[in-house]
């Protein structure tokens, strides 16, 4: 067991849907604390670099114009093993596949339009909190 940070989005079209609140209760619910919170449009180029990973992909350009079509809500969530227990929590990345009670089956649309993001891993986590989020703008506690 490790205390760790993860990076959540909430995408646009959870916040088209007025879920933002039930969704934060999941994840609270669910052990994990909110240590920082921004609502940011992203450009499409903000999302192509969040998502550069995925250049070339063929869902690439279809994600950065759904990630650039409205605001989305991006969090620092903290706990123990927050990495693996926020991905828990989401569900698989399609939909169609996600357990029951998890985010995305209850509030995506689809595999492209998914509710929610949730870093993979420790090294990833960092760099995304990095990429939304000043030192000062994080309150361990
Ligand atoms: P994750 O969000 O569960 O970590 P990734 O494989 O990192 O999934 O993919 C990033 C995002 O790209 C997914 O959340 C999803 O919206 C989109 N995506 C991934 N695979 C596909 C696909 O096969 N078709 C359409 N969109 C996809
Ligand atoms: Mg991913």
């Amino acid at each position: 067991m490790s205390i760790e940070q993860t990076l959540s989005i909430i995408k646009p079209n959870a916040i088209n849907k007025n879920v933002i609140g039930k969704i934060i209760d999941r994840l609270e619910t669910g052990g994990l604390q909110v240590i920082a919170a921004k609502m940011v449009y992203l450009t499409k180029a903000r999302a192509e670099e969040f998502y550069a990973i995925h250049r070339g992909k063929p869902f690439f350009n279809g994600l950065v114009s759904f990630m650039s079509s409205g605001p989305v809500l991006a969090m620092a969530l903290y706990g123990e093993n927050a990495i693996a227990k926020n991905r828990d929590i989401m569900g698989a990345t399609n939909p169609a596949n996600a357990a029951p009670h998890t985010i995305r089956a209850d509030f995506a649309d689809s595999i492209d339009e998914n509710a929610v993001h949730g870093s993979d891993a420790p090294d990833t986590a960092k760099q995304e909190i990095a990429f939304f989020f000043n030192r000062n703008e994080i309150f361990i506690r």
